[in-house]
């Protein structure tokens, strides 16, 4: 890797982390006491990486290590250390923008590939709250203004061209991570691929109509040539609910290691489509107590809000913060000025949604045929009902991708997702 790694890289276990952090003073300062005193546990369940939670007499932190390769996979598929770089420094940014929406970075050793931050508790991951039941009051408004402020702060809307240039060749050699994503989301669950794989053969015949669906192959494809091409501006690159740390207070986004300028629809979509999933797997969760029919209704809503109030956000930091370098401000100080403005920002919402639309399709269908699955279905231990969930998740991910264009606004997509679950 050219900014991490090295000879003296090594990934680190719980027995040898607390020597190493000895030799870190603001981080032994923080942790208090000295190593023998440290308890640590490794707890990583992402794909990825190793995450330990090491706590002290005085402070606990979490420490996130990139492995030379996917730890979901082994090291037979490689994977640059670099993604530990671009994560710091996509949550450093994200921090700047968004304060107090991101956990705080304590320190970053490019040598070991590992970022030392603010341990978040008593947050959950939201994905397992949404599986659980669970309701998050700030969840929408948070998520709203953490997707309006790092993607409106990131764009030509808000940055000069060349400082906007500047930020863009940071992340532009995150391509290995980039490449998982343009494999795995928008190619692989329309062939065959060694890496694929669902959990029913319920699911043959719809992956196999799926493979000769020149229609949604093509969609598809149009939302990968935006992927690949639109640099928009910087984007977490993974924003789905297990990206995401929840109380009933306090929401953070973390796990931006999948960074990028690319288009800002990628993270709306990821969001909505993740919760449409949630939505659509509710039926696997529900008990005689609880038929989670007040949830579902909860869920609905937040699709709803988080559109509703990222949009209205966007378009206030455009109007009172529009200081980029494209539609330069003062062309439109005067009545008719700020009128041909207000058109062509709602010209840029809809196109915005529309991307919104293709690429949570895209993201629900990849979460069922693709390698990565969700536990919001894995966890469903009836295979009936884990499968007519994941049905009608990939029959509206479908009509998400194709007919992007022909949703009218969030309440069509929100009957489009209770019509669904009916079907
Ligand atoms: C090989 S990595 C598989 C997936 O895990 C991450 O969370 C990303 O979503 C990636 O696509
Ligand atoms: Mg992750």
């Amino acid at each position: 890797s050219a900014r991490t790694g090295g000879a003296d890289y090594r990934p680190m276990n719980e027995a040898s982390l607390p020597a190493y952090l000895a030799g870190i003073p603001e981080v032994a300062d923080r942790l208090g006491g000295t190593s023998v005193d440290w308890t640590v546990a490794e707890v990583g369940d992402g794909n990825l990486n190793l995450v330990f939670i090491v706590r002290g007499p005085t402070g606990v932190l979490i420490v996130k290590q990139a492995l030379p390769y996917v730890r979901l996979v082994g090291d037979s598929w490689p994977l640059p250390l670099d993604r530990s770089y671009y994560e710091t420094q996509a949550l450093l940014t994200q921090g700047r923008h968004a304060p107090g929406l991101v956990p705080v970075v304590h320190h970053f050793d490019a040598t070991m590939a590992l970022v030392i931050m603010e341990f978040l508790t008593p947050h959950v991951i939201m994905r397992k709250g949404l599986i659980g039941g669970v309701e998050y009051p700030r969840f929408a408004a948070t998520l709203a203004e953490f997707m309006a402020q790092t993607l409106f702060k990131t764009s030509d809307l808000y940055l000069p061209a060349a400082e906007k240039k500047a930020q863009v060749a940071v992340f532009c050699a995150n391509t290995e991570l980039c490449r998982i994503t343009e494999d795995l989301v928008f190619t692989d669950p329309y062939r065959i691929a060694k890496l694929n794989h669902w959990t029913t053969p319920q699911l043959d015949d719809i992956a196999a109509e799926f493979r000769v669906d020149g229609p949604l192959k093509a969609a598809a494809q149009a939302m990968k040539l935006k992927f690949l091409s639109q640099t928009e501006a910087l984007v977490h690159g993974d924003l789905h609910s297990g990206s995401i740390m929840a109380t009933a207070d306090d929401v953070r986004v973390i796990d931006p290691e999948f960074a990028f300028f690319g288009p800002m629809g990628f993270d709306v979509g990821a969001l909505i489509g993740n919760l449409i999933l949630a939505y659509l797997s509710q039926d696997g969760h529900a008990t005689a107590q609880d038929p989670r029919i007040a949830y579902r209704a909860w869920i609905l809503r937040q699709i709803a809000e988080v559109w509703t109030l990222f949009e209205a956000r966007f378009i206030e930091l455009w109007n009172t913060e529009g200081k980029g370098d494209a539609f330069v401000a003062e062309l439109f100080a005067d009545d008719a000025g700020r009128a041909a403005l207000a058109v062509e920002q709602k010209a840029y919402m809809r196109r915005l949604f529309e991307d919104t639309l293709g690429f949570a399709g895209c993201k629900m269908i990849r979460r069922i045929l693709g390698l990565a699955h969700v536990a919001d279905f894995e966890t469903i231990a009836d295979p009936d009902v884990r499968a007519r969930g994941e049905r009608k998740a990939l029959r509206l991910g479908r009509r998400l991708v194709v007919d992007r264009t022909r949703f009218a606004d969030v309440d069509a997509l929100c009957a489009a997702v209770v019509e669904a679950a009916k079907q």
